[in-house]
């Protein structure tokens, strides 16, 4: 990209427009989650300024939405989590720099949270909002209509000529300080049409986002780096009042909390649920848990937790080997899982534990924890409760985090600019020091296929038990359990005519 046209003034005075854009994140297919983060920036700029909100993977011709509202716009916004999102963001800013050079760009999200300066380094970006970017966005909008560049703004850093300035950080905003999320200036019915279309989903299903941060510790996750582990929640009743109307409008059937740790306070969920069950609003509901958390929940917090529709709650175990458990400082043990499955079982919730393979461990030493390790566990809390879901997924090391410290030093390469980023993707990063290709292709077949028939699911059974398909199922079932148990995995016939047969995996995570 030609770097002579990056900022020098930041004059932005007589401009009306906020055009916001959010990237396709994952190149994967994934559910489309809102980008909520978009509609929270927007939310205090509502009424001053005309708020452009455009979603790659929801806007019809969105480029066309972003490059037709540029002539009048102070700034165009754009939001990424490292990876794929980087490299969709990169593509339309510089599409945006192509039609009008003087439209400042700014950058939010957890990747250019983590690497201000490098982001600024690139010619994509102008301006960086560190971390949360509620107020910031807003104060960096204002500076620019007001025709001065961002200096002395707090979690901010920006581009000059003389060199990029990077201002000191902004203390975490109490959540409940901020406007709720303008959901009206995303376009929701068509996520959920597209969610029902594409995805086979049935219910009309959004997510909320009732909490920012987390107290936790893990080193895998980037959370502790960018919020020093604070938490922040929004009021019981505020959740309540803001769920409630959302049901209403969007005539939804259920509500996916996207927080990072929706049951950090339990007085808090305990209200919510409490007002949601007054509300008597029928919906369900699906949020992650900590392993060591939920299982210490109040008995009748439990009740209440199901009683009000939780229908799923995604429990990070990641490990069920001690040693990797400490490595990963995980903080639960793999008793507080095996509590956690009991804890579904006996309070009727539904459980999706997630496992991740591959931790860095020094070259030429063995793995702490192998693939079969994993399955050997599985069978154990499946035997607890056979609806448990459980999926394995390959660590990838994510910046900002202490085992992406240890990845480098075990010899990982590192990306070195925003560009770089872009194709740090765990679909696409087919190599892993700590993963051999055959075994990333076994997890594919253990997720997709293994797990589910080998350890049958009520739906799974129903079919094991009856139905013309009977036989073909029981055989399939017989077939995995042994792979599973044994670990023999050669001449997968079964897996290929499963997949000639069939395309879908059998679980979603949610
Ligand atoms: C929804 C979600 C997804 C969605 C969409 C991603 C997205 N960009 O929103 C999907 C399902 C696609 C997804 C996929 C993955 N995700 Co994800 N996901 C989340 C989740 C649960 C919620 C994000 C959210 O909506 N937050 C709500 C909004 C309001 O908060 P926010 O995004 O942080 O935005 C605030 C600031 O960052 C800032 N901001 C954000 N954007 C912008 C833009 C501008 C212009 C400004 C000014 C400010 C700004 O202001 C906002 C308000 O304060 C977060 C965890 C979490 N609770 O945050 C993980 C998280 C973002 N995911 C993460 C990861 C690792 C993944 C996966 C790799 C998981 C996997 N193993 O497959 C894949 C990505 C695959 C890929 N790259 O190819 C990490 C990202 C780490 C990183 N370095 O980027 C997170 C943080 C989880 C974690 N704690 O580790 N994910
Ligand atoms: S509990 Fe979840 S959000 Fe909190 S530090 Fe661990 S992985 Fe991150």
């Amino acid at each position: 990209m030609n770097t002579s046209v990056r900022q020098t003034n930041y004059d932005r005075r007589e401009k009306k427009k906020v055009v916001l854009f959010f990237p396709t994140p994952a190149y994967d297919h994934y559910r489309i989650e809102l980008g909520l983060a978009l509609a929270v920036v927007a939310a205090p700029l509502e009424g001053k300024y005309d708020l452009q909100l455009i979603d790659e993977r929801v806007t019809p011709d969105y480029e066309k939405e972003v490059l037709s509202n540029l002539e009048d716009a102070v700034c165009v916004g754009i939001s990424s989590i490292t990876g794929y999102q980087i490299k969709r963001g990169i593509a339309m800013a510089r599409k945006v720099r192509a039609a009008a050079p003087d439209v400042p760009i700014v950058w939010g999200g957890y990747h250019p949270s983590l690497f201000p300066e490098q982001t600024c380094e690139s010619a994509a970006c102008d301006i960086v909002c560190v971390g949360q970017g509620d107020i910031t966005f807003k104060e960096i909008v204002d500076s620019l209509a007001d025709g001065k560049p961002p200096a002395g703004i707090p979690g901010c850093a920006y581009w000059t000529a003389e060199g990029i300035v990077v201002n000191e950080p902004r203390p975490l905003v109490d959540v409940n300080d901020v406007p709720p999320a303008p959901y009206h200036l995303l376009d929701v019915d068509r996520a959920i049409e597209l969610n029902q279309r594409q995805n086979h989903e049935k219910k009309r299903t959004i997510e909320f986002h009732s909490s920012q941060g987390c107290p936790g510790k893990c080193g895998y996750c980037a959370d502790a780096q960018l919020y020093q582990r604070h938490w922040t929640g929004l009021e019981a009743d505020r959740v309540v009042e803001e769920v409630v109307q959302l049901v209403k409008t969007y005539r939804l059937d259920q509500i996916n909390y996207s927080d990072a740790n929706f049951f950090a306070n339990q007085k808090r969920v305990k209200a919510i649920c409490e007002g949601i069950i007054d509300a008597g609003i029928n919906i369900s509901w699906v949020a992650s848990a900590r392993p060591d958390t939920f299982h210490r929940y109040k008995p009748e917090v439990l009740k209440l937790i199901r009683e009000s529709g939780c229908k799923r709650v995604i429990v990070g175990a990641e490990s069920a080997s001690e040693p990797v458990l400490e490595l990963i400082c995980k903080g639960a043990t793999a008793a507080d899982h095996l509590k956690s499955a009991q804890v579904c079982r006996d309070y009727g919730i539904g459980g999706t534990f997630t496992f991740i393979t591959g931790f860095p461990h020094p070259p030429g030493t063995p793995a702490q924890e192998t693939t079969q390790d994993l399955l050997d566990f599985i069978e154990r809390l499946k035997k607890i409760q056979p609806d448990i879901r459980t999926k394995i997924f390959v660590f990838t090391p994510y910046p900002g985090t202490p085992l992406y410290e240890l990845s480098v030093e075990f010899g990982m390469k590192e990306p070195l600019s925003l560009e770089e980023w872009a194709d740090y993707n765990p679909a696409t990063m087919k190599e892993s020091q700590w993963v051999e290709p055959w075994e990333r292709k076994l997890i594919e077949k253990v997720n997709g296929f293994y797990l589910p028939f080998a350890y049958p699911d009520s739906n799974m059974q129903k079919k094991l038990a009856h139905g013309a398909k009977k036989w073909p199922y029981r055989t399939m079932h017989a077939l995995a359990l042994a792979r599973a148990r044994t670990g023999f995995y050669s001449l997968p016939v079964e897996w290929l005519l499963f997949k000639t047969l069939k395309k879908e995996t059998f679980e979603p995570i949610a």
